[in-house]
């Protein structure tokens, strides 16, 4: 949710508070599907993955078993971060046979392989990560393969073990060379020739950062662009603002494109932009490009604030879920699965990409225009 200091904007707000951040992947599901799954099934419905447990969980409920697990969530540092909870704990849910133990890590890690390890001593039946970096996981998965816990693991990527047993989230990769060559399409469309480019990066060495840093940068390095600065901003508005202001007082007058690698930093980086009087988005001096796509980004992409938005669909509870009953099943599970996910812009001028993906692949994705029905049915 966007922090404001004025009112003017409550009614908007309200609008994002009553709709919550929760939901389904049927979201994703019914809408231009851009990034699909390239190695793994794509997501079940919420519905089919509640379905489908709904049996098992009747006989635990009916055994008294209750499956335990716990939850290392990432913290609550966005509007993504509270959608993500709110999936998984709405499918992980007693209704549905399970203990779910959640515990808000607030971004830090060593606070996160406590957690870990606090499960493994409590022997949970199932341990589910979502990891705020990509290393210094081998020797708690160790841990917890030794006590016989399987270990599901969401969202971002642990990239220094395979001692688990699936993963669901989000090709990073992919959204950044999406970003990279969405801006290198709509430049040449509007007769723009030269790009100076400044980044608000996402938490450093989380793959979610790592991913858009890599994607992005192919771009920068092939069109010749200007990046002069890539600063983090952990994903928080503040921390977009933070980042922003200091860019506005090195760099003014010096720079025509802005990445925030999530919505939240956006938001920063506007009201930064705003009280320093530079404009930006659609017809402004500066194309404002984003990641995450929740209510309140999409509705700057309708403002026209916001040029470019590339979705990462945080839905992953159903997923989670259906991946639990399967083992409980003693069922095969994927080792990944990739939500699919949309790519949204203010302005019509362009109604799709073509790139080289992450896997080698020349894709051609949908550019999804916003009008008023798509920020109804964000997350
Ligand atoms: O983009 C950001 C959140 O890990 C993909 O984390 C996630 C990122 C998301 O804080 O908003």
């Amino acid at each position: 949710m966007k922090k404001k200091l004025a009112s003017l904007l409550v009614a908007t707000m309200s609008v994002g508070l009553l709709a919550g951040c929760g939901g389904s992947s049927d979201t994703a599901a019914t809408q231009a599907p851009a990034a699909a799954s390239t190695e793994a099934p794509a997501a079940e419905s919420a519905e089919a993955a509640t379905e489908a447990l709904t049996e098992a969980a009747e006989e635990a409920a009916a055994s008294g078993d209750v499956i335990t697990v716990g939850f290392a969530q990432v913290g609550h540092e966005s509007d993504w971060r509270t959608a993500s909870t709110n999936s998984v704990q709405a499918a992980l849910s007693a209704e549905n046979g399970i203990d779910l133990q959640f515990v808000d890590c607030d971004n830090d890690s060593a606070a996160q392989l406590d957690a870990v390890r606090n499960f493994i001593q409590q022997g949970v039946d199932y341990i589910v990560i979502d990891p705020i970096v990509s290393t210094g996981w081998d020797t708690v998965l160790t841990e917890a393969d030794d006590a016989g816990i399987p270990v599901i693991v969401i969202d971002r990527t642990i990239d220094d073990s395979d001692k688990y047993v699936s993963w669901v989230g989000s090709e990073f990769t992919n959204e950044g060379l999406a970003a990279g060559e969405w801006l290198k399409e709509y430049a040449a469309d509007k007769g723009i020739s030269e790009i100076n480019v400044l980044v608000i990066s996402g938490t450093t060495g989380s793959s979610a950062q790592l991913g858009r840093t890599k994607g992005f940068d192919q771009y920068v390095e092939s069109e010749g662009w200007n990046k002069l600065d890539e600063q983090t901003g952990d994903f928080t508005q503040d921390g977009g603002q933070q980042v922003m202001e200091s860019y506005l007082k090195s760099y003014a007058g010096q720079f025509n494109v802005v990445v925030c690698q999530n919505d939240n930093e956006a938001f920063g980086a506007i009201d930064a932009m705003d009280a320093a009087g530079v404009s930006y988005g659609v017809g402004g001096d500066v194309i404002l490009i984003s990641f995450d796509a929740c209510k309140a980004g999409l509705q700057d992409v309708l403002d026209g604030k916001i040029n470019a938005d590339f979705q990462c669909n945080p839905l992953q509870g159903p997923d989670c879920l259906n991946i639990i009953q399967k083992l409980q099943a003693g069922e095969d599970v994927p080792k990944q699965t990739f939500m699919a996910e949309p790519w949204y812009v203010s302005e019509d001028n362009l109604t799709s990409i073509t790139y080289t993906n992450n896997a080698g692949e020349e894709v051609t994705e949908d550019l999804v225009h916003v009008d008023q029905s798509v920020v109804d049915a964000a997350y």
